[in-house]
This record gives structure tokens, sequence and C-alpha cells, in this order.
């Protein structure tokens, strides 16, 4: 009986300390200019893809996805220095991305190098997945016809890479990027431009946010943010890029 309490007590006494010695990073990324109008996706250009819009309206490019708040969504947003000497957790989970209606999703998405990506297909006809890294990254192209019906693919990345790409080459309006980095803090930012980076130990970082369409390259803007115990507050302003 007394063992049992003790354990307890010591449980409870462990939670508590991990949720005192880590924060979240929290903020929201505005978009500052308007954004060029999308483009409608030349699905129907692909017989089999257009059968699935039969009567629906085509959807367009996702290049500024903004709300009337000026939140701006799908923007990565990582700690990009500050962690030297900072224990790093292993990856946990699996990330997936689908093929769905034509189109991957999510557009973009968030990856810690060594964790699990499974690509799927939940459309009734073939896809292929084309994985295009940066020649200087390390990691590995690779490129596979994925059936209609075929169980996911499945890929470890060992090189961080701001932002990987995906694409289809039997659907070239097919991509989906991923913000790849070897530890596990960073956030995609939702439809209304917010985003939490979760369980922050606390430490003065660098924060950055890259927005695929206004940083192709991958440097985005950055900002220094200290995480306390209460965690860490990181508001972006991302501007419209000329091109
Ligand atoms: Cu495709």
């Amino acid at each position: 009986m007394n063992k049992s309490i003790t354990i307890f007590v010591a449980a409870v006494a462990l939670s508590s300390v991990t949720t005192i010695s880590a924060g979240d990073i929290i903020g929201k990324i505005t978009l500052k200019g308007t954004p060029p109008a999308e483009k409608n996706l030349p699905i129907a250009s692909d017989p089999f893809c257009g059968k699935l819009y039969a009567g629906k309206p085509i959807p367009t490019t996702r290049f500024y996805l903004v709300d009337a708040h000026g939140g701006l969504a799908d923007t990565f947003v990582y700690i990009k220095s500050g962690l030297d000497g900072k224990p790093i957790p292993a990856p946990v989970g699996t990330v997936e991305i689908d093929q769905i209606g034509c189109e991957y999703l999510p557009y973009v998405f968030g990856l810690q190098t060594g964790q699990k990506l499974h690509v799927k297909n939940s459309d009734p006809l073939m896809h292929n997945i084309h994985v295009t890294p940066s020649a200087s990254s390390g990691n590995k192209e690779s490129n596979k016809a994925q059936m209609a019906g075929g169980k996911p693919y499945e890929y470890v990345f060992d090189s961080p890479e701001v932002f990987l790409r995906f694409k289809c080459d039997v659907h070239p309006w097919m991509f989906s990027y991923g913000g790849l980095v070897n530890h596990p803090y960073f956030a995609v930012s939702s439809v209304d431009g917010t985003f939490k980076i979760s369980n922050v130990p606390p430490g003065d970082y660098v924060v950055e946010a890259v927005h695929r369409k206004t940083h192709p390259r991958g440097t985005g803007v950055t900002q220094k943010v200290t995480v306390g115990p209460a965690g860490g507050k990181a508001d972006f302003s991302i501007e419209v890029s000329g091109s």
C-alpha cells in the first residue's frame, strides 16, 4: 500500500517537473501585401482526375492561403538555432501525406529527420511519387508509381532540408513540400496563421518562419525567442514575394 502511494506521488512529481521544464512557442504568421490571384489547376487535362470533379469546382493553386485577418497558413516554423547541448528527443509517430482528388494533402508538412513518413494514394487512379531533394541536401531522390488502393510507401530522410519537394510526374500540378529538421521543434501554421511548437526546453532561440512561395530557397524570416517556464511567443510578418 505504502509502496504504491510512493510510486503515485513520484509519478505526479515527475509529470509536474516535465510541465515546468518545457514550454510552447506560440505565434501567428501575418501576410503583408496582396497576394496574386491563385490559378485553377489543369486537373481536367487528365480525364481520370477530371472525372473526380464532375460538377464540382476545380481546385486552385495554394500559394497564399490567407484568412480575413491576414493569417497565413502553410508556413513552416522551426527552431533554427539554440538547441546545442540540449537533449534532442527521438522522433515520435508517423507523418502521413495523401494523394486525394489529384492533389497532395497536406501541401506543406513538417518532419523530423529519422521520422517515418507514409505517402498514401486514396484516389481511384495511379499516381507517381517523385521525391526531389536539392542536390546538396544529402537526401535521396526516388521515383515510383503508386497504384490505386496500393499500400502506403514509407520514407525516412536523414538530412535537414527546407523544403524537400514531392511531386507527381503523371500530374504535373501535384506538389507537397516537407520542412525537415533534426529535432521535433517545428510546426506548420494553420488556416488562421497561428502555430504552436510544443514542449520546448527553456532557453534562447532563433526561430525561423519559411513560406514556400515567398522563400523558395528556404531562407525565411527569423527572430529571437526566449522560452521560459510559461513558454514563448513569436509573431511573424511575411511580405508577398515579388515573383
Ligand atoms: Cu498524380
